[in-house]
């Protein structure tokens, strides 16, 4: 199961976010908060867990299979296990490259730490991955 935790995720989850990155009126610690926080950060590993290698993806990418583990030479392509989204966006992530198939959708700030068994997203996604697209 994805979890979500934070007032960011709550506040994007109930479509605030876009607001506030805009400037609408704020309180200073909010203005604060979400002026120091990754809008892109996902990262991605090897294993269940968070473990095995890790790689961190900042902006749209249409297709993984140039894209290496960090410290190696290996594709991430058809092998990412599990994920930390540490960005406020969501991260839509695709079964095909080109954003191609029903996509598994990562809220913002949260993770999973098994993408086999899902619920409310593609029921298997363990190795499945092969692009990703952020949206708010
Ligand atoms: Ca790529
Ligand atoms: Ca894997
Ligand atoms: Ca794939």
């Amino acid at each position: 199961m994805q979890r979500t935790f934070g007032l960011a995720a709550t506040l994007a989850a109930l479509g605030f976010a876009g607001a506030l990155g805009m400037g609408a009126p704020a309180t200073a610690a909010q203005t604060t908060d979400v002026g120091t926080q990754a809008l892109r950060s996902l990262y991605v590993y090897e294993h269940d867990d968070f473990g095995g290698r890790r790689a961190h993806l900042t902006a749209n990418d249409s297709n993984f299979s140039n894209n290496t583990w960090s410290g190696s030479g290996a594709t991430i392509n058809d092998n990412i296990s599990s994920f930390q989204n540490r960005g406020s966006m969501r991260a839509l992530m695709y079964p095909s490259a080109n954003y191609g198939g029903t996509p598994y959708t990562a809220r913002g700030h949260s993770e999973d730490k098994d993408l086999s068994n899902n619920s409310n997203n593609p029921s298997n996604f363990d190795n499945r991955a092969s692009s990703v697209r952020f949206v708010n």
